[in-house]
């Protein structure tokens, strides 16, 4: 996958991709990541990327222009996604990531100031995404957000090791607790089952520890899961 990201401050993403799995995937050539700023799309001596809101108010919007041309200059096929962070987009979910990480390409917009002048959504913008209801001063950590959420879904990018069956979301349930050695730390046990060598009794466990929390944390979350009946069944138990 090929990700273009359109920024006022390129340097905030030096460094993000050199380690992990970003710098494995970039090296296995699984993922292609391009920073461009904005600023090098003006023409004027003053290179302006803002200016004040029309109607009047405090602040600075970032100006059209530029970002138009940033992007129209990175050829694109038609059914790449150009995607905007911003509160009012909706809300990144493991759901949009899968979605995303179907395409050969995206590419991201980062705005900054007090937002971006509303022709870009309007016209430029196939898609605006949110990764939570706080403000940020700028569009860059959503942008990292999104592409961590998205590259680990590509084929290949994460080891066996590091499967993604078990994680948090990907059931639709919050993750069971991991314990590792020692056995005894600081007068705290590891839950007994899990030194059992049964394995049938330590997933039946921790598929009740899932629930169990999912219950207590995200409630919500439970409503939206895929239950068996089972499953359901074992809800009515703990509650
Ligand atoms: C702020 C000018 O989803 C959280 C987000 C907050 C925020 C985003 S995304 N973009 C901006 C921005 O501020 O561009």
């Amino acid at each position: 996958m090929d990700i273009d990201i359109l920024t006022l401050f390129p340097q905030v993403f030096q460094g993000v991709f050199g380690f992990g799995i970003f710098q494995r995937a970039i090296e296995q050539k699984l993922v292609s990541i391009a920073v461009h700023n904005i600023r090098d799309y003006t023409h004027d001596k003053h290179h302006t990327v803002d200016d004040s809101p029309y109607g009047g108010g405090a602040g600075m919007v970032l100006k059209p222009d530029p970002v138009f041309e940033a992007v129209e200059s990175i050829k694109r096929e038609a059914e790449t996604p150009v995607i905007l962070l911003s509160p009012q987009g909706r809300l990144f979910c493991q759901q949009i990531a899968r979605e995303l990480a179907a395409y050969r390409r995206l590419i991201l917009i980062c705005g900054h100031y007090e937002g971006v002048d509303e022709r870009v959504s309007e016209h430029l913008v196939t898609d605006e995404i949110s990764i939570g209801d706080y403000v940020l001063s700028g569009g860059e950590p959503a942008a990292m957000v999104v592409i961590d959420g998205v590259v680990r879904l590509l084929p290949g990018v994460l080891g066996s090791a590091e499967s993604l069956l078990d994680d948090s979301h990907v059931g639709g349930l919050l993750e069971y607790p991991q314990y590792t050695r020692p056995a005894v730390f600081r007068g705290w046990s590891v839950p007994e089952v899990l030194l059992s060598g049964n394995h049938a009794q330590i997933a039946q466990w921790r598929h009740e520890q899932a629930i169990q929390r999912t219950m207590k944390r995200r409630p919500e979350l439970l409503e939206k899961a895929e239950l068996s009946p089972k499953e359901k069944k074992l809800i009515e138990r703990l509650r």
